[in-house]
């Protein structure tokens, strides 16, 4: 049997919520289950996207964490290291894979530490997927144990080129960082006729924009307001707010000051995004920092144009003045008057969006699953030899 062949348990460790590291940990999971691996998701709630479907391979394993009247903050990472154990024992895990450095790889590498006492122990992935090096993790508070248990990974993977270069900038990483894109299920994202969806929305055939997030200052959700109060003094235009988080009460007051709350619907978090994206004509993104941008790659994927800030790793996936338009952090201006651009005039616009369709087909997941599978074959047999040696050298 070739190597590639080979069907390995793969236990996958990420944050189960809307973030896109969560997002993008299960989506590789239900891809790799969908191949024939057995995969184990260890964590603290079902992640969202599992819950949507049923997917024979997978397996959840929740992470519970005990209170305790002298625990002012429940030690997670010691119940997810204790989980990550026994699972792996249990369920003869080959591989286990953790999304998100903080505390993924440091209670992967605790775990690793635990089994290696009775021989038992193997070899763990850290993927990195942005904030965890970007903001958290250079904190002097976390920055020690994420350098020591990003270099402890047997394999480091980032979402993009910009993320591999700031790893390597801010940390003192010894080893290999392999970019591994992020992908789009196409199945799922693409456009759709809901054409009476868009008549309810937009009576008048105004134009849709879109933004999704967490909502979180490094979104800058407050310039998405500014840009749609510029655009829509041009041209109509309606504007659709998917997600939460802490600044959406801000935001929602800024949009009342300006007179605009009418023209703008915040839907909050929403599953079902690709029906939402099937009406849109144009995504925001003018994050302060964004080390991919999975939102928007899945946007392009419904052939949604997009108008993003040219930080971090979004010039990997929006071509200036092909798939849409870049432009510095906080120059609304800027990204008002190239959303205007792409949407006043219809062929233009037609043009911007299959152009955006035919570079997101470039991240469909048929392309990018067989690099992790490649990674995981070559991480764990490396790992199997190395033992072995080990083993004989005793
Ligand atoms: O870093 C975060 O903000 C959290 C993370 C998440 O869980 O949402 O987002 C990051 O990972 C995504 C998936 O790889 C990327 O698409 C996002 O660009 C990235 N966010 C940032 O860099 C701000």
């Amino acid at each position: 049997m070739r190597q590639q062949e080979q069907k390995y348990k793969i236990g996958i460790v990420c944050y189960p919520t809307f973030g896109g590291s969560g997002v993008l940990a299960t989506e590789l999971g239900i891809a790799l289950s969908d191949k024939g691996y057995e995969v184990h998701f260890i964590t603290y709630k079902q992640p969202v996207r599992l819950s949507m479907g049923f997917h024979p391979n997978t397996y959840f394993h929740e992470v519970k964490v005990p209170t305790y009247p002298l625990f002012e903050f429940p030690p997670y990472e010691t119940a997810l290291a204790s989980a990550m154990v026994d699972v792996i024992l249990k369920q003869n895990l080959d591989l286990l894979h953790v999304h998100y450095a903080i505390p993924h790889a440091s209670a992967a590498y605790f775990a690793r530490q635990i089994l290696k006492k009775s021989g038992k122990d193997i070899p763990f992935i850290t993927t990195l997927h942005g904030t965890d090096i970007t903001l958290v993790g250079r904190d002097t508070t976390y920055e020690q144990v994420v350098t020591f248990s990003i270099n402890e990974s047997d394999a480091i993977t980032a979402v993009s080129d910009s993320l591999k270069n700031e790893t390597y900038e801010f940390f003192n990483i010894e080893k290999e960082i392999h970019v591994i894109p992020n992908f789009v299920d196409v199945r799922r994202f693409h456009q759709t006729d809901k054409h009476h969806f868009k008549q309810m929305l937009a009576p008048e055939g105004e134009r849709i924009l879109v933004h999704v997030s967490n909502f979180r200052p490094v979104k800058r959700v407050s310039d998405v307001i500014k840009i749609f109060e510029k655009v829509r003094k041009e041209i109509p235009a309606k504007l659709l707010m998917i997600g939460d988080g802490p600044d959406r009460q801000n935001v929602e007051d800024l949009a009342r000051s300006l007179g605009l709350y009418n023209d703008i619907r915040f839907l909050g978090k929403q599953e079902q995004i690709s029906e939402i994206l099937s009406i849109a004509d144009l995504f925001l993104l003018p994050s302060e920092t964004e080390s991919f941008g999975l939102s928007a790659l899945e946007a392009m994927a419904c052939s949604v144009p997009l108008i993003a800030s040219n930080s971090g790793g979004l010039p990997e996936i929006n071509i200036q003045g092909e798939t849409g338009f870049l432009s510095n952090v906080g120059d609304i201006d800027d990204m008002a008057m190239n959303a205007i651009c792409i949407l006043k005039d219809i062929t233009q616009l037609t043009e911007f969006k299959k152009h955006a369709l035919a570079h997101a087909r470039k991240f469909e997941k048929q392309h990018i699953i067989p690099m992790y599978e490649k990674l995981y074959c070559e991480v764990i047999s490396a790992y199997r030899t190395e033992k072995e040696n080990r083993l004989i050298a005793k």
